[in-house]
């Protein structure tokens, strides 16, 4: 028997030097384990609650004295003494006595530090790797990695309006040759961009950040690098889309306006829910795109059924801010028969143990589960033992440039070569156009 020993929080600085939450775990048997909570930009409005203290004097009041004092006061005084393999019920407790809908009152961001330290405490005391002990020995699984090369939307001063245009090697034979081949994209962009005179410096998640003028800009030029790397797009290396379009809908008029291209002066479009799911239908005709995450608002469960009706049949349809990692909403999106995949991001929903629900969820109703990173990360790399724990087949954690990122897929490479022969490098998404390819041979 193991028990938890102590529990404190600190403050640290993120990805964008944001202040953020790291706890660190203390089990009786002297097993120290930390981890830290990412944070997102693009939120969606049903997330739990990121507590932050809202004092302007300090870091623009984005500061966590509070989440960090939760921890240290309230959280220490229930879990102490509490078994360390007691997982479910030590986020039970925490979800009990905070007693809001969404973690208001502790802050998610401090839930979730414990709830990720008190896992790794336990995979410790187990003396397995962190994905061995979430998984089981049903583990073997190595992600698609969804690599985020052009950044948009509120992760990028250029024009673009689509937060992400990812690429996903879903034609390599292993998670590592994946990563070369990523890499390689990555890197003959930043040449053609180059040739072009165009900007070579990084957004949030690490991909390039240039002023163009057009969605089909960036994917062509993509398309270019994929090709010019060697590589047969769609068939080795298919693309994929996170719309984020909740930061693009004008709520007044109720359109889908593309204000960043308008805010440069360049040709822009204001469409309908219809309008802009059609839209994204042509896309889906013109590129070889197999996964299209927030195409729509995240209120617009009309649109997103539209959409769905129209495009889910073809390419994966990934809720993000639509469901926020949520079990209920999750729910209500199977009901409805909308979307058809599900964003995976533990602070959105602020458990490991509801985390799991959510994907356990998802995997047995026939919707893919995308595990991801937010766009304030740090050096804590859960996420890639998650992914692979719970067997979801893929995992988004931004581009090839800035350890916050790689920090996530360097873990994936040393679960592979830790799983050896027993390691499958497997791709989820059922619509991926590999699979399309192999089905029709
Ligand atoms: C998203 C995420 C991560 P953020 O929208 O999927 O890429 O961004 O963390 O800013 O919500
Ligand atoms: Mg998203």
């Amino acid at each position: 028997m193991s028990y938890i020993r102590s529990i404190k929080a600190l403050m640290i600085l993120d990805s964008r030097g944001f202040p953020t939450v790291k706890v660190v775990v203390t089990t009786d048997h002297g097993i120290v384990a930390e981890a830290s909570v990412p944070s997102g930009a693009s939120t969606g409005t049903l997330e739990a609650l990121e507590l932050r203290d809202q004092d302007s004097s300090q870091y623009m009041g984005k500061g966590v004295k509070q989440a960090v004092s939760h921890v240290n006061s309230q959280i220490a005084g229930l879990l102490v003494g509490e078994h360390i393999f007691d997982q479910e019920r030590i986020d039970k407790m925490m979800i009990e006595a905070d007693g809001t809908e969404n973690k208001e009152r502790f802050g998610a961001n401090a839930i979730l530090g414990v709830s990720l330290a008190v896992a790794r405490a336990a995979a410790h005391t187990a003396n397995l790797p962190l994905y061995r002990y979430l998984g089981g020995c049903h583990t073997f699984m190595l992600p698609c990695p969804m690599m985020n090369i052009i950044n948009g939307g509120s992760h990028a001063d250029n024009s673009l309006d689509f937060q992400e245009f990812m690429i996903r090697p879903v034609g390599a034979p292993s998670f590592s040759e994946a990563m070369r081949w990523g890499s390689e994209v990555f890197h003959t962009l930043k040449k053609i961009l180059k040739s072009k005179n165009l900007s070579s410096s990084v957004g949030d998640e690490g991909g390039f950040a240039p002023m163009l003028s057009s969605n089909e800009e960036a994917l062509e030029l993509i398309l270019l690098a994929i090709e010019s790397a060697g590589y047969r797009p769609g068939e080795q290396i298919s693309l994929a889309l996170d719309c984020a379009a909740s930061e693009f809908f004008d709520k007044t008029s109720t359109l889908y306006v593309e204000e960043k291209f308008k805010a440069q002066g360049l040709p822009f479009a204001e469409r309908t829910s219809e309008e802009q799911a059609d839209y994204l239908a042509q896309l889906v005709e013109r590129y070889p795109i197999d996964s299209i995450e927030d195409g729509l608002h995240e209120e617009d469960w009309k649109g997103w059924g539209y959409l769905t009706e129209k495009l889910g049949k073809k390419i994966q349809l990934v809720g993000d801010d639509l469901l926020v990692t949520n079990p209920k909403l999750l729910a209500k999106a199977i009901r409805q028969k909308v979307a058809n995949s599900l964003l995976v991001k533990c602070n959105q929903i602020g458990t490991l143990t509801e985390t799991l629900e959510a994907i356990r969820l998802a995997q047995t109703s026939g919707y893919s589960a995308v595990v991801s990173h937010r766009s304030g990360e740090t050096e804590d790399s859960f996420i890639a033992d998650l992914s692979v724990a719970a067997n979801t087949g893929q995992i988004k954690a931004g581009s090839l440039s800035r350890t916050d990122r790689l920090v996530k897929y360097n873990r994936l490479l040393s679960i592979e070569a830790g799983l050896g022969k027993c390691g499958r490098y497997q791709d989820s998404n059922p619509y991926s156009l590999e699979k399309k390819k192999m089905q029709m041979a």
